[in-house]
């Protein structure tokens, strides 16, 4: 079983430029029940842990996560409302994403709370956690850290994206925070500019290994277009990936994670993980969302090539 711990969000995405008027579509999103949705997908045991308001945003989060099959372990806040977001895809160039989650229910994540949810991650074989868990504020900082001592206690694997917001907090404190982190994690997911934050520069050989030199034992460097490079001990892969037509890059990286994990509980060894990763960021980039296209292994048998499966 896999444990995930995070806010998910309410998303909205404009039909077209964010005007009075615009349809505005209902959806959710949040890089950590992404995850878990992934290894739902793919039949992995998964678990997403959070807190949302007690409003109908809440259980919009709620219910959605729960029919993609996940276990939703959420505490709601009569107090503070879900967090919302917002996605514009801008034709032909980086969609935006505005963020109205200051005060919401997930950043009020205490070690107190995690602390009700011990067993969950006590009995789990990996908790997932993300860098933008402790840009929420200091209590979800420290929450991160208590989730990370129970799990370390308990002999469960620590596996963590940086997933780097620089709208949510400076680069000079998340350096701090997560290099200090760092050493208490099993598996490290980055991007290159990712790695530059935590002082790891240089061709991707060098810098995945610098990155080890943070503490986790297992290192992956997402390349996006230019596949995956892993390190375990020793053993370092490159795991090239096929190219896709875009239609939505967000979510890509959390999709990775989740084929990761799921060749890792399957049994496969890293060539054979970050293949897996690669095809379920491809997959996501297929479809707008930030999860919907996740496959299902039944997807996955299908033949590439087919136009038409009838
Ligand atoms: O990786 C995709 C996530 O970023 C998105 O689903 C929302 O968790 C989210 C965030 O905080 O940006």
């Amino acid at each position: 079983m896999i444990v995930t711990l995070g806010e998910t969000m309410a998303l909205l995405t404009p039909r077209d430029r964010l005007l009075a008027g615009t349809d505005l579509r209902l959806g959710i999103g949040g890089a950590e029940s992404n995850v878990a949705i992934g290894l739902a997908r793919l039949g992995v045991d998964a678990t997403w842990i959070s807190r949302v308001g007690d409003d109908d945003l809440g259980t919009a989060v709620i219910r959605e996560i729960r029919a993609e099959g996940v276990r939703v372990l959420a505490e709601r806040d009569p107090h503070a409302p879900t967090g919302l977001m917002i996605k514009e895809m801008r034709h032909g160039r980086p969609s935006r994403v505005r963020y109205y989650r200051a005060g919401s229910a997930a950043s009020q994540l205490t070690p107190a709370f995690v602390d009700t949810v011990a067993t969950e991650i006590e009995a789990a074989q990996v908790l997932h956690l993300t860098g933008i868990t402790p840009a929420l504020g200091p209590e979800p900082r420290a929450a991160v850290a208590r989730a990370v001592e129970i799990a370390h206690t308990a002999g469960t694997a620590v596996s963590f994206d940086v997933n780097h917001r620089r709208t949510l907090w400076p680069d000079a404190q998340a350096r701090d925070v997560l290099t200090e982190l760092l050493r208490s994690v099993d598996l490290l997911f980055a991007g290159p500019e990712e790695a530059a934050l935590l002082g790891a520069h240089g061709d991707p050989g060098t810098t995945i290994r610098k990155l080890a030199d943070l503490g986790p034992a297992t290192v992956v460097l997402k390349l996006g277009e230019r596949g995956a490079l892993g390190l375990a001990g020793d053993h370092l892969v490159h795991a090239p990936t096929d190219a896709v037509d875009v239609v939505d890059a967000v979510g890509a990286g959390d999709a990775f994670v989740a084929g990761y994990l799921a060749a890792q509980v399957d049994g496969a060894g890293l060539a054979g993980r970050l293949a897996l990763g690669n095809q379920l960021g491809g997959a996501v980039c297929r479809m707008p969302g930030d999860w919907e296209g996740l496959p299902t292994r039944a997807d996955l048998d299908l033949a590439p090539t087919a136009d038409v499966v009838r």
